[in-house]
C-alpha cells in the first residue's frame, strides 16, 4: 500500500471529524450571539466545529497554516499547505433542522491567494446521510464517499450531467439587480427551483442533476455573500474538476484575487452552458 501523503492525511482528518460532528450536531445548534469576522451571528455549532477541525488538522505533518471563516487571523502551524475552512457551512439552517456541511480548501501558498493555488477541495454534506466529495490535483476523478458508523465507502464519482434540471439563485428580488432578476426569471422558466440556504446542499443538487447555483451581489451584500477562500474557490475547484464551470459574473472563480482573508465574491457554479448564460447576462458588471 502506498504511503499516505499530506492530502491523504487531511482527507482522513476531515472524514473522522465529520463523523463526530454529525453525531453531536444537535447538542450544539443553539444561538450563541457572538459574531464571526464577517459580522454574522455565529451558532454554538460554528465555534464548536471550528475547534474540532482545528484540533484535527493543525497538528498534521505538512499543514503550514489554518484559516477559518470563524477566526479573524490565520494560525501558523509550521511548514506546508494552507488550509482554509468553513467548518459549518449553512449553519443558519440548523434552527429549522435542515442540511449543513463543511468546505475545505487546501492551498499550496499562504493566504490570501487565488483558487489557482488549490491542490485539493473537499465538501461534506450532512443530509439524511453524510457524504464527502473530494477533488485533488493528484486524481482525475471527483470522488464521493458515504460516511457511516465510523466507516467510509466509495459511493461514486461526480461528473456534471450534460443536461441540467435545477437552479437556485440566492437573495430577495427586491435586493438584486435587474440583470440578475431577468436571468433568474429566464432560467426558472424551464429549470426546477432548488434553493435551501446551505451552499453545500444546494451545490450537491447541481452536481447530481446538473444546473446552476448562484449567490449574486445584492444591496445587502454588495460584494456577494460567499467568501473566496472558504467557499467560492474550493467549490469552484470541485465543480470545474467535475466538468462544470464557475464564475463571479465575468471570469472563473479560480481567477478571483482575494483582497483579504475574508474577502467575498459573487458566486455562480454549474454547467458550462449556464455559466456562459450568466456571463452574457452579467458580464458588464
Ligand atoms: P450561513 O450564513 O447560514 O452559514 O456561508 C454562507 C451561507 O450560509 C451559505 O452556506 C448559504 O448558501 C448562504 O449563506 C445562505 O444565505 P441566505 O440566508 O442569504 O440565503
Amino acid at each position: 500500500m502506498a504511503a499516505m501523503n499530506t492530502i491523504d492525511r487531511i482527507e482522513r482528518a476531515v472524514r473522522e471529524t465529520s463523523h463526530y460532528v454529525k453525531r453531536n450536531l444537535g447538542t450544539h445548534a443553539g444561538k450563541r450571539g457572538q459574531t464571526n469576522p464577517s459580522d454574522e451571528v455565529q451558532t454554538g455549532a460554528d465555534v464548536w466545529s471550528d475547534d474540532l477541525f482545528f484540533d484535527a488538522l493543525a497538528p498534521l505533518d505538512g499543514v503550514g497554516s489554518y484559516t477559518s471563516e470563524e477566526r479573524s487571523e490565520t494560525v501558523d502551524c509550521g511548514e506546508g499547505y494552507a488550509i482554509a475552512i468553513d467548518p459549518l457551512d449553512g449553519s443558519g439552517n440548523l434552527a429549522s433542522n435542515n442540511s449543513v456541511g463543511t468546505i475545505v480548501g487546501v492551498y499550496d501558498r499562504p493566504l490570501p491567494t487565488s483558487g489557482r493555488d488549490l491542490v485539493a477541495a473537499m465538501m461534506v454534506l450532512h443530509g439524511p446521510y453524510t457524504t464527502m466529495t473530494v477533488a485533488r490535483a493528484d486524481s482525475d476523478v471527483v470522488q464521493e464517499y458515504l460516511l457511516r458508523d465510523g466507516h467510509n465507502e466509495r459511493r461514486g464519482v461526480f461528473e456534471l450531467p450534460e443536461d441540467y434540471a435545477v437552479v437556485g439563485i440566492a437573495g430577495k428580488p427586491i435586493d438584486r439587480s435587474e440583470q440578475v432578476n431577468a436571468l433568474a426569471e429566464d432560467l426558472q422558466r424551464d429549470l426546477k427551483l432548488r434553493y435551501g440556504g446551505a451552499t453545500v446542499a444546494d451545490l450537491a443538487q447541481v452536481l447530481e442533476y446538473g444546473g446552476l447555483f448562484g449567490y449574486p451581489k445584492s444591496e445587502v451584500y454588495p460584494e456577494g455573500k460567499l467568501r473566496i477562500h472558504f467557499e467560492a474557490a474550493p467549490l469552484a475547484y470541485l465543480v470545474e474538476a467535475a466538468g462544470g464551470d464557475s464564475s463571479d459574473g465575468q471570469k472563473s472563480l479560480l481567477d478571483v484575487e482575494p483582497g483579504g482573508l475574508h474577502a467575498r465574491t459573487p458566486t455562480f457554479l454549474g454547467n458550462s452552458e449556464l455559466i456562459e448564460q450568466v456571463e452574457a447576462a452579467l458580464g458588464g458588471g
